[in-house]
Formats: structure tokens, sequence, C-alpha cells
């Protein structure tokens, strides 16, 4: 029997002042307990000036000071653990690649609420108990597998823990057990769907949607893989930090991302100033967790580029939604003064009709920055003639400095020569050592 758990109407689809109540009083307990256990926050809010009896509702929340990445690496490992050890069962853990690494910590309630949060994706995207859903996020210390594992038991669908690789087992596995919904990143949806075409087996695969995520996409890509895959294909967003994927979701109709804020209060700052902006500017998101008993972080900084809207959605959720990504404050390219996001070079990619398997290098020589795009022609596109190739080149670098007002060089390499990416995808390689 066909069941639609976990489209939670009354914490989903509740009306702005029952939110607010719900956030207020989440917010002053969370305040009291992390000051009362935590001597760093305790530090930190006495530095500030502000003590738990300043908070009586979300009107104060700009009060509190912010938190950052440097305070999760300063605090690390124990540090801003709200809970006694013998309470938390989990930790998930970023990659580390930037520097330390963020551990995260969770109680029982906590993997709980994170599994609920991706069981309100899934439904959102369709899904209910009679699908099969397939897992393709790496497993361990990401939080993409386990989570949307999690979020999938929870709604009682079949669940196949893939976890990332082995593309051949994928499709087989997709194929013999009729997968319906897809889970992974956008750029190993869009190698699978290459990989189920050049084997012939596009008509052999039941999928009706995937739940893509954890790294930046566009719009163009989507329709990329939907049309490649026959597939609706929704966005997720989340941060190890904030619990993992889930934090907000698309639902049908696609217009942005509906933030749990039952469980996450967003706001959007102006990165340089810290002030407050209004819904509909575009500023850093900012999240305070409310439920969460293991590691409840107030004012987190995302670094991630939104913007927050309240607008009524046709589907029936009240909750406030966030424009995908677009960018981050910190991983935004600047070259030769210039600001490039990485998804404005897919964009032109795409528009033109190369695939989205590229890689952009970053090179300072003689104090002056250069950078070339490395993009694979696609089969039909390929060809022996260097005229042709070079000609195809010229085309590229002037659909990329119409874009971005600065010139890239580009280089058309053959089809299949640039690495895929099982989980989240190498697309920048900046050699320029600026942070050094
Ligand atoms: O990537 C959690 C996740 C797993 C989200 C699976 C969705 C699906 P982290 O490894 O901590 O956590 O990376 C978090 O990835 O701050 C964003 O910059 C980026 N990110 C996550 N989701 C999206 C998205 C997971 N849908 C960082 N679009 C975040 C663009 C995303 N960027």
């Amino acid at each position: 029997m066909k069941m639609e758990r976990y489209y939670d109407r009354e914490h989903e689809c509740a009306s702005r002042e029952q939110m607010i109540a719900w956030q207020s009083e989440r917010l002053v307990k969370t305040v009291e307990r992390v000051y009362n256990n935590v001597p760093y926050y305790r530090k930190k809010m006495d530095e500030a000036g502000v003590r738990p009896e300043h908070i009586h509702g979300i009107e104060d929340l700009h009060l509190l000071p912010f938190l950052t990445k440097d305070d999760l690496r300063d605090a690390y490992p124990y540090g801003l653990l709200a809970e006694p050890l013998e309470n938390c069962v989990r930790i998930q853990s970023t990659s580390g690649t930037t520097g330390r690494r963020v551990v995260a910590f969770y109680t029982q309630h906590d993997v709980d609420l994170w599994e609920e949060c991706c069981a309100r994706a899934l439904v959102a995207a369709g899904g209910t108990n009679e699908d099969v859903v397939q897992v393709c996020y790496g497993y361990g210390l990401f939080t993409g597998g386990p989570g949307l594992n999690g979020g999938s038991h929870k709604l009682g669908s079949l669940t196949l823990p893939m976890s990332s690789g082995n593309t051949d087992r994928q499709i087989q596995f997709m194929v013999d057990l009729g997968a319906t919904i897809l889970c992974c990143t956008p750029s190993y949806a869009a190698y699978l769907a290459e990989s189920i075409i050049e084997r012939g087996q596009r008509d052999q695969i039941k999928l009706k949607a995937g739940i893509f995520g954890a790294e930046a996409w566009t719009e163009e890509m989507r329709h990329d893989i939907e049309e490649k895959l026959g597939i609706k294909a929704y966005d997720i967003y989340g941060l190890t930090e904030i619990s993992g994927p889930g934090v907000s979701f698309e639902c049908s109709d696609q217009k942005g991302m509906h933030i749990n804020e039952d469980h996450f209060i967003a706001e959007v700052i102006n990165p340089v100033t810290g002030e407050v902006l209004p819904d509909g500017e575009k500023g850093e998101l900012v999240f305070t967790s409310i439920t969460k008993e293991a590691f409840p972080l107030l004012r987190y900084r995302t670094r991630d580029i939104t913007i927050l809207s309240r607008e009524q959605c046709p589907c029936g959720r009240t909750t406030v939604r966030m424009t995908k990504p677009l960018g981050r404050s910190d991983d935004m390219l600047i070259v030769k003064g210039v600001n490039v996001f990485p998804s404005q070079i897919e964009t032109v990619l795409l528009n033109t009709g190369y695939p989205a398997n590229y890689q952009i290098i970053v090179t300072r020589e003689n104090n002056s920055d250069r950078i070339e795009v490395q993009v694979e022609m696609t089969p039909e596109m390929f060809s022996d003639s260097l005229s042709e190739v070079s000609a195809r080149e010229k085309e590229l670098v002037n659909a990329l400095k119409a874009m971005l007002g600065i010139y890239c060089a580009v280089k058309l390499v053959a089809p299949k020569t640039i690495e895929r990416s099982e989980g989240k995808a190498k697309r920048v390689i900046d050699k320029r050592n600026l942070y050094a």
C-alpha cells in the first residue's frame, strides 16, 4: 500500500506566526543549553556581552556572535560538544581539503531528526514507500550516503546502499532492481547517464526522479541529466556542520529549496559587514540549529551565497526557500581582479553544446593571472582536423569572454580524457597558492 509519510504538514505548512513561536521557543532553550554546557560558547558570548536572558525569541538572534569554520577548527575535536560523550552515537566529518577536518557529533535523537529531514526531501521529490532508492553518495565520514540512506529507511522505501563508484555495478543494480529514485552528486549523475546511454541500456531503467546535491550545478546541467535519464532532477542542499543533506530541498515547483526551518533558522548577511539583509537580497547564508542535542551551532556562517524568499509556494509548504547557492564567498575565483564563479563557465559550456566534463586551471606568471578551461569534446565534435578544433576553441573563447568579461584560454580535449568523479567533482585547479 502506498504511504505518503514524512510530508510533515504540521511543520512544513505551518503559519508564519506558528513557525516563529516554535523557532523562538527552541532558540531560547538552545542558547541556554550551550551557554551552560559549552565553555567555548560561554566565552564567546561573554566576550560579545550577551547572556542567555537577553535572548527572548528570534527577534534577538542578531545579538548572538557569529560562528565560523575557524571556531570549529579551534574547538576540534570535542570543544563544541553540548552533550556528554556517552550520549553521542555518531560522528560525520568534512573532507578537510582546505584545512583541519571539521567533525560533527550526533545523539540518536539528532540522527532521527536528520533522517526525517532527508525523508521530507524524498517525499518532495515524489518518493513513497513503494520506491526503490539507489543511494550512490559516498558512505562513511561523508554525510551524503548515511543521510539519504536514513531518509529512505524512514520513508519505508527499499534502499540500495551502493555508495559511490563501480559504475558497472551501479547500472546493473539500477536495472535488475528497478531503481526509481537516484541519489548522488550531479556530476556523478551526468556520468551515470552517459554510461547508461553508451551501453544502450536507457530503455531498461525505471528511474523517475533524482536527488542531486553536495556541489554546485546549473539549470543547464539539470536539463541535460533530466533529458538523458528521462527523470525529474531535484536539488538538495546541506552541510556537515548543520547535520548533512536535507537542510533544504526542492519540491516539484523547483523555485528554490525549502529550508527545514523548524530545525534550522536561516539568515542572510552581508559577508563583509555582517549586517542582516532582508529577504530577496543576495548574501551569505547563516544557520542556527535549534533542535540539535550534541552539536548545535549558533549563527554559523556557511560561506554559501544565496537569496531567501518567503513567497507562497504552490506546493503548500510555507517554509522559507533559498536559491541554489550562487557561489561561495570563499571559493569564488578572482582572476585578473574579476570575480569568476565556476558555475558561469559551466553555463557557457552547456549552452554551447559541450558536456559538463571540464576543468578550470588558474596559474600566475610574472604577476599576471591566466585561466584555462579544458573541456571535452563530444564524440560528434571530435575531429582530427586541427583547423576545425581551433575554430571551435576560438568560438568558446568568445562565448566565455562575453559571460565573464575576461579572456580565458580554451583547450579542447578528446572525449573521456578528463577524470570522472564519483563524488564531488574537482572542477578548479588553482595553482596560484594565494592563501599559502
Ligand atoms: O555536501 C552535504 C550534502 C550531501 C548535501 C549530499 C547534499 C547532498 P559538506 O561535504 O559538508 O556537506 O559540504 C557542504 O557543499 O556548504 C555547499 O557549498 C556545498 N553544497 C551542498 N549542497 C549543495 C547544492 C554536503 N545542492 C558544502 N548546491 C556546502 C550547491 C552545495 N552546493
